[in-house]
């Protein structure tokens, strides 16, 4: 399978827009390798400039829950568009969709759609830093929550520290009130508290992991959370941007029944469009102008052609439908774990419905420190020994794989027998 005409236009690229991407991870810096150009998709294929399909496991990182193209997604798009694309005025398709997202979300009375997850997180921490009058946030290494200037931070020394920035451009005091706990260490969360328990505004959480690769909630964890927020004042912010709609209906609050003051989400419930939303009280959200103090505004949020295509998705997805991925995802896990068995390598598969990861090491993978020293090279090797084969998993063994409701039996089996020889090609290289 030739990457020529991919090789050609991603010279091009380079020479109009960083790295020749518009989001760094698609640029295959962690595996190597250069982008491959998608010329169509339709259901679990994905279709390049040279000729070549893959079955694919990014599922545009996650939105694509019903698979690419389905054609209640796209009807409802072509059916909207030719009543025109924007009119920067309210339609009844907000109200279609916010009232699904606060009927299955009990927790959720009020919403407001932005139009990335990274507006939303951004958005919700400004809301809970004004209902709760404090400045400081705590969040977990390794989790992501688009690049919010504040919450671009890594750990400084020791285990729950204040932030230092991770980007460049973040100046020192924008990241002054950000505390960093280690995921899935209630503890570094206690002594946060215990020292600052008084002036931290929010906790945010991706409750399920899907930055260091997945790694889901350890037992407890998110109930300890809950508790400490309550206890010291705080607001509990759980990112479902991944997880919303992609575990269950309700997301990981409805799967770990744990309820948080509010809930950032994106990706599913724009059906593939740009969309994200957030959520939670009415008495916080009424904060949120134009009926409160908090200043958030977006020409393009509650887009149209976003609402239809978000509608047409959740619409798409039935308490049988999440059964199906379940179903989908253990075989697929089950066959993998068959095929690392036989090569005799040592690697662990952290899964959670439709949404996994595979992890090179000897160890579990509950917390950032331990995805990061898993064989990443080894993964990189994979994953072109995967590419070649005709399957395209996630460029960076810190995604997710997704399944969709277009990944059936002969998908699955295609990938376990693409695996195993490309496992051993990885191994062997
Ligand atoms: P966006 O701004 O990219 O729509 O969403 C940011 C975001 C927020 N919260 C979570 C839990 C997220 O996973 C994301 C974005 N996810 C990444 C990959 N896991 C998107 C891929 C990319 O950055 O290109």
């Amino acid at each position: 399978m030739g990457l020529e005409k991919s090789a050609e236009l991603i010279e091009k690229a380079r020479r109009l827009m960083p790295g020749g991407v518009n989001s760094p991870v698609r640029a295959f810096q962690a595996v190597g390798g250069h982008p491959i150009y998608i010329s169509s998709a339709k259901g679990a294929t994905l279709s390049d400039v040279d000729g070549n399909s893959y079955i694919d496991y990014v599922c545009s990182w996650g939105p694509l829950i019903l698979g690419h193209g389905h054609p209640r997604v796209v009807k409802a798009i072509q059916q909207t568009a030719v009543h025109g694309t924007s009119y920067g005025a309210p339609h009844e398709g907000e109200i279609s969709l916010a009232s699904f997202i606060v009927n299955v979300m009990p927790w959720v009375q009020m919403v407001r759609f932005v139009n990335s997850g990274t507006e939303a997180s951004m958005s919700a921490l400004r809301l809970a830093r004004a209902a709760a009058g404090r400045s400081r946030i705590i969040k977990f290494e390794g989790n992501y929550h688009g690049h919010v200037d504040y919450l671009l931070v890594k750990a400084g020394s020791g285990v729950a520290t204040f932030g230092l920035p991770d980007s460049s451009g973040v100046p020192e005091e924008m990241v002054r009130d950000t505390l960093v706990a280690r995921f899935n260490h209630l503890g570094d969360v206690e002594n946060l508290f215990s020292e600052h328990g008084d002036t931290i505004a929010a906790v945010v959480v991706e409750p399920i992991a899907g930055n260091m690769g997945v790694v889901p909630p350890a037992k407890g964890f998110l109930n300890g959370l809950r508790d400490l927020t309550r206890k010291h004042g705080s607001l509990l912010v759980f990112d479902e941007v991944i997880t919303g709609f992609r575990v269950s209906q309700g997301g990981a609050a409805e799967l770990y029944k744990v309820q948080p003051d509010l809930v950032c989400l994106g990706k599913i419930i724009g059906g593939g469009l740009p969309v994200g939303a957030y959520g939670g009280r009415s008495d916080l959200m009424e904060k949120i102008a134009p009926l409160g103090p908090v200043y958030q505004a977006g020409t393009l949020s509650g887009n149209p052609l976003a609402m239809a295509a978000g509608l047409a998705t959740l619409e798409g997805l039935s308490p049988e439908i999440y059964s199906s991925l379940e179903h989908s995802g253990a075989a697929l896990e089950e066959g993998l774990r068959q095929g690392i068995d036989k090569c005799g390598v040592a690697a662990h598969i952290n899964r959670v419905g439709s949404m996994l990861s595979i992890f090179f090491t000897e160890h579990t993978v509950n917390d950032s420190q331990t995805a990061l020293a898993t064989d990443r090279k080894l993964y990189g090797r994979l994953f072109r020994a995967l590419v070649r084969r005709g399957i395209y998993p996630p460029p960076s063994a810190l995604e997710s794989w997704f399944l969709s409701t277009a990944h059936g039996e002969s998908e699955i089996e295609q990938t376990l027998s693409a695996f195993l020889p490309a496992l051993q090609e990885a191994l062997s290289e």
